[in-house]
């Protein structure tokens, strides 16, 4: 009889240690955060999550009730990687979100697995247009670059600069903005009157630098990923490319934020086009690079980190509105319901999201090198009101 009644008691107990998880798991709301923290792309993935954790810190971890768990994992900058990781996280962890995304294949060879397990896909980094298209569970907060491209297509000509040769990254953002520059820069009257591709891993520039050199354009218009930027600066310096007649123009990616204070006076008038620059003039963006720089030993964000940030508000935002029944966790396609149209006031500008594109809508910016408070800053003067993807086929 004793001994009865202790096994009921111990198995009370198992039922209900049992028990705990899944209840602690209905109430909390996983992110699951893939990024390049390791590798070529790694100042990507400290931007993003530097981003994600102030995001957190400034808004709190409950959302409709909801215990927010943010879990962040290292793809070290590999596409087979990444997609191995949100399988993981989609099957044994149970995310409700996918986020992060440092590169275009990376946020490619993961779509399918959002299709299949009706999970949102927020990338906050890749800006291939092409990659909304790849499963209807991607909504996209960083930006494309057909978007940013063809500003700066429009800009050259009224400046006196006809004759371009392009130099970008080749790989799926890299021939996006060598396809619209050209484009656009042609339709305007310009030419480009050479296109050379640099491999994305490892790139040496140095050869590539030598036959713009040769060949004299007006402009050589450069599209690099973030972290690569400086690499081109320095050998176009280096080259005495300027000194020869040769202007630098490029798409903000190269001037990137994380890097541009130290690429030197060299770096002085460059002009690029692009959605965010850590000078833009509002007042919360004034704000935003106070409290990240603080959170991160005087680090200053870079586009990456808005796209991140804004990223985490369109995911609270969707929680918080998301239709539900009771208290239960909303649906992967409701939270995704309840990102489609999102608008509000991001560090870059005002921002959207195009219900039918689910990418991002935004103001693109022309913006020059110049010398602040003794330090380098992308300094806009010139704006293209709420600009789409021209990459849309729909
Ligand atoms: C991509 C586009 C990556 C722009 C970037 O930096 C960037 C991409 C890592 O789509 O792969 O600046």
């Amino acid at each position: 009889m004793k001994r009865r009644h202790f096994s009921a008691a111990a198995l009370a107990a198992v039922t209900f240690a049992a028990a705990l998880p899944a209840l602690a798991q209905d109430n909390t709301f996983k992110i699951g955060l893939i990024l390049p923290m390791t590798g070529q792309q790694a100042t990507t993935g400290r931007q993003i999550e530097a981003a994600a954790r102030l995001y957190m810190a400034q808004n709190g971890d409950t959302v409709a009730g909801k215990k927010i768990q943010l879990i962040v994992k290292d793809d070290t900058s590999l596409p087979d990687a990444t997609r191995r990781l949100a399988q993981e996280l989609v099957v044994n962890d149970k995310v409700n979100v996918l986020a992060g995304f440092g590169i275009t294949p990376s946020a490619l060879a993961t779509a399918p697995i959002a299709t299949q397990s009706k999970t949102p896909l927020v990338v906050m980094a890749a800006a291939t247009s092409s990659i909304t298209e790849a499963s209807p569970y991607v909504v996209r907060t960083s930006f494309t670059l057909p978007q940013v491209s063809v500003a700066l297509a429009d800009w050259a000509p009224k400046n006196g600069i006809k004759k371009v040769v392009t130099l970008v990254s080749d790989y799926g953002p890299g021939i996006d903005a060598e396809k619209y520059f050209k484009e656009r820069l042609t339709f305007n009257g310009g030419q480009v009157t050479e296109s050379l591709r640099v491999p994305m891993r490892n790139p040496d520039f140095a050869p590539f630098l030598q036959k713009v050199r040769d060949l004299k354009p007006d402009a050589l218009f450069v599209f690099v990923p973030s972290g690569a930027g400086a690499a081109v600066m320095k050998q176009f310096l280096e080259r005495g490319m300027d000194k020869a007649g040769i202007k630098l123009i490029a798409t903000g990616d190269v001037t990137d934020d994380d890097q541009l204070n130290d690429m030197g006076d060299g770096a002085l008038g460059v002009v690029t086009s692009h959605h965010y620059s850590a000078a833009h003039p509002s007042a919360l963006n004034k704000k935003f690079v106070a409290a990240f720089e603080k959170a991160n030993k005087g680090m200053r964000p870079n586009f990456m980190a808005v796209g991140g940030y804004d990223g985490m508000r369109v995911i609270y935002e969707a929680l918080r509105t998301a239709k539900t029944t009771g208290k239960a966790m909303p649906s992967g396609d409701a939270l995704l319901a309840a990102m489609k149209g999102q608008i509000f006031e991001s560090p870059r500008g005002k921002m959207f999201i195009d219900a039918q594109t689910r990418d991002v809508v935004q103001d693109v910016y022309l913006r020059k090198v110049e010398k602040k408070d003794g330090q380098l800053f992308n300094v806009e003067f010139d704006v293209i009101k709420d600009v789409k993807d021209p990459g849309k086929t729909k």
